[in-house]
């Protein structure tokens, strides 16, 4: 069997005795299965020579990690990555930025990517590129001559000709995904869009049947392989965890009140300040929810160096204080905002404890969360995700509420729905999304693209 090469920004090792989560867990469990290497960098920059990769194995995996230029590090991540194609690839460009000196630092960190995996290249491996962070690195591999399979999976959304034309050199990236075999997607629409930027005239390309596609002079596979969750490990995990302290204290403080939960990066794609105004007109809209619900947002801090990020937590503070200090009563507090992350066995277990899941992001590739969600429910009485139609998870869990995050009143409207929601209708619901889950979970997903990558390599 070939060896599987699977590189993203950061390599998830896992630690002893901490459970991996989304993506980790399903690229390990491939690379568990095949044998192979996990490339990326070790979290650590450097003023000199990045030097070798460092190796580290366990069982039948390598973790094989790089150091970054310290220069290049800053405007490679924070810049090009976070302040150019992160807003681009989820279609808020107010927050985009452009920078040809971060563009550059983005392709040198690119190239230093292949330079420093070439070597550890065999005949026959299959290689995965993750993410939006490692666009060139194909191309960059290809101009080193490395000829075996090389695949690219976009975790985040792809945004349709009009809004992509705004990056300069938008046909660079077009061309550099052409140097892949396969190129996958989140959804069907994130497919569309990237066929629709393949026929515009000035790329000139083709879209055949079968899923391939020819530009740039070369004809490769573009699908949609829509991300699952590994189910048995997150119910396991959820129900594990669910008599422990913690979560006992939890449950105890929120006597019969009904408990909504959100769980997402700070992220201002993840929709929060509209979220806690959605929450803040079911206050408004529904009086019987005075005392008898509680809103717990978790937002553990990301991209810290960037300065956007600091602005939406500045404001997501500011809606939490306000609404509180506008509805609070002596013995009810309705959000319950904590800016820090958790370990995954308490998140879990958390979710399987709320009434409702609440997952409206303004844009998102797919979002684990919501299916998280789902997986972690009692079959028996399980909450209900009111989730926005603008995540790639509406997609697959359209038997959940499903709300336009922007539509305030709609939104206190589908918290509303699912909270009052009998439970028939809850458990009939969770079947169907159950179902979908397990169909399509993470194993499948691995399993839909690695094949994908290995016919692309007999088909040529
Ligand atoms: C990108 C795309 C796509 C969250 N807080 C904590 C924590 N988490 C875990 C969640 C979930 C993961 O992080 C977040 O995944 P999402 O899918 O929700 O979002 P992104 O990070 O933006 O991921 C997204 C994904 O890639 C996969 O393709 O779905 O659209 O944007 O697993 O549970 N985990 C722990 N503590 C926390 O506080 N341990």
């Amino acid at each position: 069997m070939s060896r599987l090469i699977a590189v993203s920004n950061r390599v998830a090792a896992p630690t002893a005795g901490k459970s991996a989560g989304g993506l980790a867990v399903g690229v390990l469990a491939a690379l568990r299965e095949r044998g192979g290497i996990w490339f990326g960098w070790s979290g650590k920059t450097t003023a000199r020579d990045p030097g070798d990769p460092k190796i580290k194995r366990a069982g039948e995996i390598e973790f094989a990690t790089i150091r970054i230029n310290k220069d290049d590090f800053e405007r490679y991540y924070n810049g090009f990555s976070n302040d150019t194609l992160w807003p681009l690839l989820h279609y808020m460009l107010g927050f985009f930025r452009y920078s040809r000196a971060e563009y550059e630092a983005y392709r040198r960190v690119n190239e230093l990517f292949a330079r420093k995996l070439a070597p550890l290249l065999q005949t026959g491996d299959l290689i995965w590129v993750h993410d939006f962070h490692l666009f060139l690195l194909g191309a960059a591999l290809r101009r080193m001559k490395v000829a075996q399979p090389i695949g690219f999976f976009l975790h985040v959304p792809f945004p349709s000709f009009d809004v992509l034309r705004t990056l300069p050199g938008y046909e660079g990236l077009l061309s550099a995904l052409a140097s892949y075999d396969v190129v996958g997607f989140q959804t069907g629409s994130d497919l569309a869009a990237f066929h629709d930027c393949l026929r515009q005239a000035e790329i000139g390309g083709e879209v055949h049947g079968g899923g391939r596609v020819t530009a740039f002079g070369r004809t490769f596979i573009a699908g949609a392989f829509p991300i699952g969750i590994d189910v048995d490990e997150c119910q396991s995990v959820a129900v594990g965890n669910f008599d422990s302290d913690d979560i006992q204290r939890l449950a105890y403080s929120l006597r019969a009140r009904k408990l909504i939960v959100g769980v997402d990066r700070l992220d201002y794609s993840k929709g929060l300040e509209l979220r806690f105004r959605g929450f803040e007109a079911l206050l408004e809209r529904y009086p019987a929810a005075h005392g008898n619900v509680v809103y717990l947002q978790i937002a553990p801090p990301t991209r810290t160096g960037v300065r956007t990020y600091t602005e939406i937590r500045e404001e997501l503070e500011r809606a939490a204080g306000n609404i509180n200090g506008r509805f609070a009563e002596i013995d009810w507090v309705p959000i319950r905002y904590l800016n820090r992350g958790y370990p995954r066995e308490q998140l879990m277990s958390i979710l399987r404890l709320a009434d409702v899941g609440v997952v409206t992001p303004i844009r998102d590739g797919m979002n684990l969360v919501a299916k998280e969600f789902v997986a972690s429910q009692n079959p028996d009485d399980p909450g209900m995700p009111v989730i926005s139609t603008m995540a790639g998870a509406a997609k697959e869990l359209d038997a959940a509420v499903l709300v336009n995050p922007y539509d305030r009143q709609g939104v206190a409207d589908g918290l509303q729905s699912a909270i009052a929601m009998p439970v028939e209708e809850r458990r009939e619901r969770y079947r169907t999304m159950i179902d979908v889950l397990r169909r399509n979970d993470i194993h499948e997903w691995c399993r839909r693209f690695v094949e994908s990558l290995q016919d692309s390599a007999s088909g040529r």
